[in-house]
């Protein structure tokens, strides 16, 4: 009945619940001691504590004084904080290098300024409250020059002012639209940007959380239903500041696998060893590089995770040794529920050891998922994570270095989709029931699959993809945003959601590319695959019984489009892996909102079809068909469109030329821009890096990043850094370089290319005027000027 005119029938209107809030009241007792501000008002307690001078911890529990205990997405321990503390009159103040606190007593009101006095956030008529169900309230006021971004993974546009958000992991497979609310990911995290100065806030609360932008035009609010309301108010100024703040509280991701960066393949499912090798000698002949194959559900027996069909799949350890020796890596997917029957050895042993969840009686919960009536690992309970960890050894012993996690929510079969709420995890001691920890169950599946691959693979960085997560998530995996249709709208949503997860922490994701569900097309795969080729993670993957997409399916034109784009992710790829490095290092995403780059632009506040990667590379993709332009903002300064080097002044829209085999793509003069060789598998060594620079008016430069791609070395500085420098005077060049590290990459040889250059009388490198082994020659109006070093 839903579906029809019947849902608004006149008789069912049903007027939107009251709630009664109690307002916490006015302060009654404080104490200031040892950094941390306790505070009891007439109808709660608060505390505040300073983790760094730019990061403030408040919390509110509506009955007794706050714990400082906090969820699984905290790496961070408060830090010692010099905070001035006063009391005048009705006030507190705290203040620190970076933040001043104002504390009002009556009735208890918290504002946050920054070091300049601007106000960050601040409570207005509505403070922190609670009502009669558990749930806890924050309100803060809400000026119009406020957007707001991040939330993990959501549907819609990239600002998430007027809207309402909430948080609670759903295996979603349809729809994904705008008013779809939850997804697979929670993310409690949001950036407030406000008339080009930026701060976060995260609420970290692990309950189905809400996110209100809308009810009110001056106030917006955020809630939990239950537990503390608990959250950081992180100073800025700038998104990368944020970025670095919110990373220095929940972690940053290890450098991924160079492998897991090239293009994967996927379907659900590639059934048989010999369908396999089809695939991966399909790619070969047609010269499509390819470093991973996922293998969906199909390749287990009954659904059982740890097992390979007998008659598909006969001899899994050879079928992935000899892919490996052609550079590809198998990935396959491990899910979240156990098969309750006794033949399955994992079932026994789980319930023999306890692992597995229970009610409060210890009575075990059953849920149906694939392989029928199932049991599912408390991951809340450290036994179980060393235990699920190393069962993973069944793939490292065949030769496997990538899991791909689905229905981690956890995905049930039933009404609620998901485990029933009074089951009670063992949470290493602090029992919780699953009301409360379902939206961390998830990463403490990856926390447990990334620390057991990370053992087993002796040495060796694991490929974890995964479906859900938590605040903090990137520390374990990628995420792929789950079961979208093959439709443009999806295509055109992609952008905002990843670029909103880069923006929640989540530097590595992507979506699938082509779309899961639903029928592609020609020319929707190139569309989508342009787009994928910039995404920081770029696989390919659909579903049972929907028309194929693997990059030929469709034929010509399509193909040969499909295939430059995968080639050309292989040539980009030093650089976006010196992005990868900077997320690991800085938090900063791989791909990033226009005014990440340019906060005080008002005009890139709202812009979600178009992107860029790292800083100075502007993606702006086709997301509709028969689309052969499009405008494109360009931020101030100067830009030369990627593929014709034409010189474009920004500060304006211009209109791009975008035929099919086309994506718009802008690279920022002053952009150092190194690129690779195309080649079929990231195993496959190159010989020269060609290392663009997009000539500016004044000297410029830019960073170079390597490492073997493949263990930690890079953790004790097996690293390479190349620092280039460039300055262009008349037509004098003068390029200068520092390498650092005692990495040694692959390529030999080195090209530099100028852009914006017609001609050079000399060549200066590294103070000597050229010399013999320096080729200066000019295409397209570039210079090239072709180097060779030696390592
Ligand atoms: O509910 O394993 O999102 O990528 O192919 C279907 C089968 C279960 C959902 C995942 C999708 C995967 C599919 N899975």
């Amino acid at each position: 009945m839903e579906d029809t005119s019947f849902a608004i029938h006149p008789d069912h209107s049903h007027p939107s619940e009251t709630v009664s809030l109690t307002d916490i009241g006015s302060v009654q007792q404080h104490v200031w001691s040892k950094n941390i501000l306790k505070v009891v008002c007439e109808k709660g307690h608060v505390a505040l504590r300073f983790y760094r001078e730019d990061i403030l911890r408040i919390i509110m529990n509506p009955q007794v004084e706050p714990s400082f205990e906090t969820s699984a997405a905290l790496v961070k321990s408060a830090e010692d904080v010099e905070v001035s503390y006063e009391e005048s009159g009705d006030q507190l103040t705290l203040k620190t290098k970076q933040l001043f606190i104002r504390i009002v007593k009556s009735p208890m009101r918290i504002s946050v300024y920054d070091k300049e006095g601007r106000t960050l956030t601040d409570e207005g008529e509505k403070g922190m409250a609670h009502d009669e169900k558990g749930r806890v309230f924050g309100h803060k006021k809400m000026e119009n020059t406020d957007h707001f971004y991040g939330f993990g993974e959501k549907t819609g546009f990239l600002d998430k002012k007027g809207e309402k958000l909430s948080m609670w992991n759903t295996d979603v497979y349809a729809p994904h639209n705008p008013e779809t609310k939850e997804l697979y990911v929670s993310i409690p995290f949001f950036i407030v940007l406000s008339e080009g100065r930026t701060h976060g806030m995260f609420l970290d609360n692990t309950y189905k959380s809400t996110f209100d932008f809308q009810s009110s035009r001056d106030t917006y609010s955020f809630s939990a239903a239950g537990g503390q309301l608990d959250y950081y108010v992180l100073a800025g100024p700038s998104p990368k500041h944020v970025l670095e703040q919110y990373t220095v509280l929940t972690g940053r991701m290890p450098m991924p696998p160079k492998w897991s960066l090239g293009y994967h393949q996927s379907r659900y499912s590639y059934g048989s060893e010999q369908e396999v090798r089809i695939l991966v000698d399909l790619f070969h002949d047609k010269q499509i590089p390819l470093d991973a194959v996922h293998l969906d559900i199909h390749y287990m027996d009954s659904y059982r995770n740890f097992t390979f069909d007998d008659e598909r799949f006969p001899d899994p350890a050879r079928l992935i040794g000899d892919l490996k020796a052609r550079g590809i890596q198998v990935v396959p997917i491990v899910d979240t529920g156990i098969k309750a029957a006794d033949y399955d050895d994992v079932y026994k042993e789980g319930c023999d050891k306890d692992l597995f969840c229970t009610y409060q009686d210890g009575q075990l919960f059953y849920g149906e998922v694939w392989p029928g009536n199932s049991v599912f690992p408390d991951f809340t309970k450290l036994m179980t994570r060393n235990w699920w960890g190393e069962k993973h050894q069944f793939y490292t012993n065949l030769g496997i270095e990538g899991i791909w996690n689905d229905m981690n929510e956890p995905a049930v079969f039933n009404e609620t989709k998901t485990m029933d709420l009074e089951v009670v995890h063992e949470n290493d001691g602090h029992p919780k029931t699953h009301r409360e920890l379902h939206n961390v169950y998830g990463m403490l599946m990856e926390q447990s699959t990334y620390e057991g691959m990370k053992k087993l693979l002796g040495g060796k960085r694991p490929f974890i993809l995964t479906r859900a997560g938590y605040a903090g998530i990137q520390r374990y995996g990628a995420i792929w945003t789950g079961d979208n249709r093959s439709f443009w709208e999806h295509l055109a949503m992609t952008l905002p959601m990843c670029i909103n997860l880069g923006l929640s922490g989540v530097a590595f994701c992507g979506s699938d590319v082509g779309g899961f569900a639903h029928d592609c097309s020609g020319e929707l795969l190139t569309r989508w695959t342009q787009v994928g080729a910039f995404l920081p993670y770029f696989r390919n993957h659909s579903a049972l019984d929907f028309a194929r997409q693997e990059p030929w399916a469709f034929g010509e034109p399509y193909e040969s489009i499909i295939k430059k784009y995968i080639r050309l992710r292989y040539r980009w790829l030093p650089y976006i892996y010196g992005l990868f490095k900077e997320a690991h290092e800085t938090g900063a995403p791989v791909i990033r909102p226009l005014f990440m780059e340019f906060p005080n632009d008002r005009e890139t506040y709202q812009l979600s079809d178009q992107f860029l990667i790292g800083a100075n590379v502007l993606i702006a993709p086709i997301t509709a068909p028969g689309t052969t332009h499009r405008a494109v903002y360009l931020p101030k300064g100067t830009w030369y469109d990627y593929w014709s080097d034409e010189r474009l002044d920004g500060g304006r829209y211009v209109l791009a030329n975008a035929s099919l085999d086309r994506i718009p793509i802008f690279v920022k003069a002053g952009t150092v821009l190194p690129l690779g060789e195309e080649r079929l598998s990231t195993k496959d060594s190159f010989n020269q890096l060609t290392i663009h620079l997009y000539a500016d008016k004044e000297s410029f430069g830019g960073t170079i990043y390597d490492d073997d791609g493949e263990t930690f070395g890079y953790n004790s500085g097996d690293t390479f850094t190349r620092e280039v420098g460039c300055e262009i005077q008349g037509e004098s060049l003068s390029i200068f370089t520092d390498d650092m590290g005692s990495f040694k990459p692959d390529w030999k040889k080195t090209l530099y290319v100028v852009h914006g250059m017609k001609s050079f009388t000399q060549v200066w490198f590294n103070n000597r005027k050229l010399q013999d082994n320096v080729i200066i020659s000019n295409r397209n109006g570039s210079t090239l000027v072709e180097i060779e070093i030696e390592h």
